[in-house]
């Protein structure tokens, strides 16, 4: 087949969802054409399957906003003419779906299928402001294929919207040949010298993440047993979590890594990852976490329940509540076999119900079927 995939390309989870499913989609055989305002953060490899096209924003003084929408749309009418694609895939509707639709009516094509694919913030947040309700509502009911990250993303796009249009959950994946464990002795030693646990956070640090809440969890820890915390990403959150790190007296054992690319390493030195959100729809990072073998303390909220075993691959809590959440960090860290044995339990659930070479066959039926 050949495929245009758009997405937001430098942040979020969603441009590493749509960036690996073009990758692994292009290793079986189909073409990806790439159609985005920058290069996908992780599309580091040449492929001779993967093609790159950027959309170019024209601007002009009376326009106070960028209007990317259009310049989207135009660039997919191009690719789907001179590329002649089979499946336009938009991950986060907006404004992807709406460029999609736009784009499908300038090209009256009917071979084209549109596949919207809904991965949080899209349903939960930004698609519920009235300035984008009514458009966000018509361009998932318009798309041939709408897919949802989780149940829990698929029933709120139900109620929120009313949407009477066939939902597929499809859940997020991970690549378990690169997300493994590895050797990092080197960095433990460097992070922890003596030998204190290791726990850690990867998110973009806004609100719906709570990062105040890994501090404060870690605190809790922290006064039990010796602990580092490493905090890995960046966001408008954080420069209150480090003023929150020095007023807790915690410098010395938390280090905020900004972004990173190389995850896996870091991953492979934690021995705990904590993800306290406020509304996750799925949970990416912790996927990535437990197929390096990290067990996982989350919040009850959202997918979360859907990836994480309570009691297996690690446990979860109630939003906020960060003294449960502690009792079970150090419930698994003071407990080796425990540790080992949730380790285990969330790799080998990461193998078996997320690994890519599954999830991205079901995506394969899915454009099949369109078609
Ligand atoms: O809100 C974010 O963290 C970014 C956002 C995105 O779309 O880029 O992430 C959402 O999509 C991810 C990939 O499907 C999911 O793993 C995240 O759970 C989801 N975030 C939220 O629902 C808050």
């Amino acid at each position: 087949m050949k495929i245009g995939i758009t997405c937001y390309p430098t942040y979020g989870g969603s441009g590493v969802v749509a960036t690996e499913l073009g990758k692994a989609l292009a290793k079986r055989g189909h073409q990806i054409h790439f159609i985005s305002y920058a290069m996908p953060m992780r599309l580091n490899n040449f492929d001779a399957n993967i093609f790159y096209h950027e959309v170019e924003m024209a601007s002009y003084p009376l326009f106070e906003f960028p209007l990317y929408t259009p310049a989207l749309a135009s660039k997919m009418v191009e690719v789907c003419r001179f590329e002649h694609l089979d499946i336009l895939h938009a991950h986060y509707a907006i404004p992807h779906a709406t460029s999609a639709y736009l784009a499908k009516q300038v090209l009256g094509d009917s071979h084209l299928r549109i596949v919207t694919t809904l991965h949080g913030t899209d349903i939960t947040l930004v698609g519920l402001e009235p300035s984008f309700l009514p458009v966000m509502k018509f361009s998932i009911e318009q798309s041939d294929g709408v897919t949802a990250v989780s149940r829990f993303l698929k029933e709120k796009t139900i109620t929120n919207y009313n949407i009477k249009k066939s939902i597929d959950v499809i859940p997020n994946f991970v690549d378990t040949k690169v997300f493994k464990r590895r050797e990092t002795s080197n960095l433990r030693n460097a992070i922890a010298p003596a030998g204190e646990k290791i726990l850690i956070h990867i998110s973009n640090f806004r609100m719906v993440k709570r990062v105040a809440d890994v501090i404060k969890i870690f605190k809790l820890v922290h006064d039990k047993m010796p602990a580092k915390l490493l905090l890995a990403g960046d966001g408008p959150d954080r420069s209150a979590c480090e003023l929150l790190v020095r007023e807790l007296d915690l410098v010395r054992d938390v280090t905020f890594l900004g972004k990173q690319s190389e995850l896996v390493e870091i991953l492979s030195a934690s021995d705990l990852f904590l993800i306290p959100s406020q509304s996750e729809s799925f949970g990416l990072s912790a996927l990535e976490a437990m197929a390096c073998g990290v067990p996982v303390i989350s919040s009850s909220v959202g997918g979360l329940p859907e990836l994480v075993v309570h009691g297996e691959t690690g446990y979860i809590a109630e939003i906020g509540d960060v003294e449960r959440m502690a009792k079970y960090a150090l419930d698994i860290l003071g407990n080796d076999a425990k540790h080992r044995r949730f380790a285990e339990s969330g790799r080998s659930r990461a193998v078996e119900e997320f690994d890519t070479e599954k999830i991205v066959a079901i995506y394969e039926e899915h454009y099949q079927r369109l078609l």
